[in-house]
């Protein structure tokens, strides 16, 4: 390393250590709130690594994560204002400590989640393979990461589609209060990397040369495009777990006095000294320039305004794709997955960033054929086939939507989705919100959902309630092959991570008439499928084609149903919603999912706080029997709603105030 070099390598150490001492002061004066994470004993690590990285290269931290933020270039100034919950912050003050990030800087965010940072990093190293950028990324994480799932998984993906990146464990000996020996069946947690065909090392994390020299062996092999390495750097953390915390002695004085006498700042300042000639003076100059820095931090933080409700409310979701509701002649019949398939292959023909992963998606183009035959046209990049690592499917997808890509990610069954929760719900739905509303996380899951093909519990459920509860999420629900083709259209332009849901009844159905050139189905705008005057008929996915049979069966009774079809769940389309209760004054909702806290209940309560005064009778759900789905076929069929339940539910609307005007 140059002088010029040593000294900012220096400088970084010192910003790190005295920011975070600063934090803790300010933490306890009460000006910094909730909890934050000091690295104060673990700077050589970061200062290190990042010493290697270019401005496009990337991080990736986690809840310990100033250190890394301070030493991939971030502004102390606006930490500290984002660490006082101030506008002006890295977030808005809507993050807090562990969720700075400034994507300008590539640094793409602290978490709260142990172990997601492996799966978002993975992501955004994917992007950039795909994209053939010349960038390289850092993940960051704890000793306590390594035996989460998604460890394992991406560690795993990383080596096999070798991601140019490198897997950075800070190893400081324990995860909260828990040591290392009693959580890890492994000594070394670099001779884990063996399992994934990878190289492993450990080094000595209190010396900012060894990271440096380590760090660059895998910065180079990674942009070699020979894939990742794990690096286990053996460090500690002087303080506590957090700030917040006032745990129990779970380590020695002895050991803590230890490892202090190892401090990372001055034994690099010795060596500054002793080998590579710099004086006291100098030392001492950097040292007074940091102080001013951080002065001038705090005084800026405690200057700034505080967030208002209003960039609350704003940093949820970016502008919904919206275009007008397309008109296109339809022109030919395609099944439910050959809908689906157009609009990918389309989108991909006009987008670069379009991208689809999933297992099995390539060679057989999954097992409802909803991808079959994009390899051939679009390549193995582009229409990856995964391992079954759902989780990791999901990680890539949030990380390579960060840098801007659109992945299309599939979920083999809708049911398996539980293992992706923490991707979907945790991450992408927050990700916007706790940078403060900047960033756009335009992500696709999309898969088969519901029963009616005796698949049993766990292949058969309706889980849109899930999803329509989570804010920062878009849900669409296709009734029809021209439902899917345009609601994919726009879910794959939407700048929001998107929940499609495509129900398998919908698959085995009938082909329909579909455009064949590409249109987008506004998101959050229903569709009124059948005009009527004495109830409301709200329905979704595979119910609508039931709910208009119920109608037709009804005509000759002299009920006239209007059925709607909102197509988008969530932002649900209250106004057309409302309006027809209030041309009908009567309501039912038709779906698959449980009818017990179901996506029924919710469009119930918000027409009786919109429109309760226009009700003439109560408002019905009809939904799925409160149990699992079974496997026999008769008791499923009990299970599902049936086009008879519907009837029997409009019926009991519509009639009772008819006999009550015949009485
Ligand atoms: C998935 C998950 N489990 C548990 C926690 C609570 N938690 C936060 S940090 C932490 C310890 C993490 O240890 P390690 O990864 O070694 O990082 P360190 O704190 O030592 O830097 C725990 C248990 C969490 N935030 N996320
Ligand atoms: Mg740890």
């Amino acid at each position: 390393m140059e002088s010029k070099e040593l000294e900012a390598v220096y400088r970084t150490m010192l910003r790190i250590r005295r920011f975070d001492e600063g934090v803790a002061d300010l933490f306890k004066e009460g000006l910094v709130k909730g909890t934050a994470h000091s690295y104060v004993g673990q700077e050589a690590v970061a200062a290190g690594a990042c010493a290697v990285l270019t401005k496009q290269d990337f991080v990736v931290s986690h809840h310990r994560g100033h250190g890394h933020c301070i030493a991939k270039g971030a502004s102390l100034a606006r930490m500290m204002a984002e660490l006082m919950g101030r506008v002006t912050g890295y977030c808005k003050g809507l993050g807090g400590s562990m969720h700075i990030a400034d994507l300008d800087l590539n640094i793409l965010g602290a978490n709260g989640i142990v172990g997601a940072g492996i799966g978002i990093g993975s992501g955004a190293a994917l992007s950039n393979k795909l994209r053939g950028e010349n960038a390289v990324g850092v993940v960051f994480f704890g000793d306590g990461a390594v035996n989460e799932g998604i460890f394992h998984e991406c560690l795993n993906v990383g080596s096999l589609w070798k991601l140019p990146m490198v897997y950075l464990c800070e190893n400081n000996q324990y995860g909260l209060s828990t040591s290392i020996k009693d959580s890890t069946a492994i000594d070394r947690v670099s001779k884990r990397a063996a399992a994934y065909s990878l190289p492993g090392v450990t080094i000595d994390g209190n010396d900012v040369m060894a990271v440096y020299e380590a760090t660059k062996e895998a910065v180079a092999r990674a942009r070699r495009g020979e894939g990742p390495t794990l690096i286990e750097a053996i460090t500690y953390r002087w303080g506590d777990h957090s700030m917040r915390a006032n745990l129990p002695r779970y380590r020695t004085d002895e050991e803590v006095a230890d490892w202090r006498k190892r401090d990372a700042v001055a034994r690099f300042e010795h060596r500054l000294e002793t080998e590579y000639g710099f004086t006291q003076e100098a030392l001492s100059r950097i040292r007074a320039e940091v102080e001013a820095e951080l002065a001038a931090a705090k005084e800026f933080a405690v200057a700034s305004p505080e967030p208002t409700l209003t960039d609350l409310e704003n940093a949820v979701y970016a502008p919904h794709h919206q275009p007008p509701e397309p008109k296109p002649a339809p022109s030919r019949e395609l099944s439910f997955a050959e809908s689906i398939k157009e609009a990918l292959a389309q989108e991909m023909e006009r987008d670069p960033s379009v991208f689809v992963l999933g297992e099995d998606v390539g060679k057989i183009g999954g097992i409802f054929a909803a991808t079959r035959g994009l390899i051939e046209k679009f390549g193995a990049e582009r229409v990856r086939d995964t391992p079954i690592s759902e989780a990791a499917i999901a990680a890539c997808a949030v990380g390579a939507a960060i840098m801007g890509m659109r992945p299309v990610a599939e979920v083999q069954i809708f049911d398996f989705i539980t293992h992706m929760m923490d991707m979907i719900v945790n991450q992408s739905a927050k990700f916007r919100f706790m940078l403060g509303g900047k960033p756009t996380v335009p992500l696709v899951i999309r898969g088969p959902q519901g029963g009616g093909i005796r698949l049993a519990a766990q292949h058969s459920q309706s889980l849109e309630a899930w999803f329509t509860h989570v804010p920062g999420l878009v849900v669409l629900a296709p009734s029809s092959p021209y439902e899917a083709k345009g609601l994919l259209v726009s879910a794959i332009r939407e700048d929001n991570p998107v929940i499609f849901l495509e129900h398998k009844m919908l698959y085995v159905g009938k082909k329909a008439l579909v455009p064949e050139e590409p249109y987008a189905i506004p998101i959050g705008k229903a569709a009124v499928k059948r005009h009527g005057r004495d109830v409301t008929l709200v329905a979704t996915m595979a119910m609508v084609d039931s709910a208009l049979q119920a109608a037709t069966r009804l005509e000759t009774e002299g009920i006239d149903v209007e059925v709607i079809d909102p197509r988008t769940l969530r932002p649900l389309d209250e106004d057309t919603i409302v309006k027809s209760v209030m041309k009908t004054s009567r309501l039912v909702i038709a779906h698959e999912g449980w009818k017990r806290w179901g996506f029924g209940a919710e469009v119930a309560a918000m027409v009786a706080e919109k429109a309760i005064d226009w009700l003439d009778a109560p408002i019905l759900r009809v939904g799925a029997r409160d149990t699992p789905m079974p496997y026999n076929d008769k008791l499923e069929r009990l299970v599902i709603p049936s086009t008879e339940d519907i009837v029997d539910a409009l019926k009991a609307v519509v009639l009772r105030d008819r006999v009550a005007a015949e009485v």
